[in-house]
């Protein structure tokens, strides 16, 4: 499928500076940063810096490099959270994933018992 990324997508404009965020941990190829609307105690979003719409856009078109520094910031995330009693991550994709920002992100949510999701 081809991806079709809009460069003025919200966080597109965080990672250019034009919007402040409460940054979590930024390396060169990711940034960590708190929800606005958070829906548990820990809330923190880790978007690529590359203009990748999704998960599965990145997935398929970033490179090793990109990908690794991703994974890099979502540890980071994870011993900044205190995990050891868990979290979940969510990445919504597109219509039917309820993605609302056409730039890839992953939730992080932790701080207490979140429920099960799926069966
Ligand atoms: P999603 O529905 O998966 O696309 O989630 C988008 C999330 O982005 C949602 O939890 C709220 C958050 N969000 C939207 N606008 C902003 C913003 O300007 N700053 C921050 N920090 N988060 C935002």
């Amino acid at each position: 499928m081809a991806f079709d990324y809009d460069p003025q997508n919200i966080f597109a404009r965080i990672l250019r500076g034009e919007i402040p965020n409460k940054t979590v941990y930024e390396n060169d190829h990711a940034l960590a940063f708190e929800d606005i609307a958070p829906q548990a105690p820990v809330h923190v979003l880790v978007i690529p810096k590359g203009a990748y719409m999704s998960l599965d856009h990145f997935a398929m078109e970033a490179t090793a490099e990109e990908q690794v520094g991703f994974m890099q910031a979502v540890a980071e995330v994870c011993k900044q959270i205190n995990a050891e009693d868990g979290f979940r991550a969510i990445a919504n994709t597109r219509d039917h994933g309820g993605q609302e920002v056409p730039h890839y992100h992953l939730h992080i949510l932790a701080g207490q018992p979140l429920g099960k999701m799926l069966a």
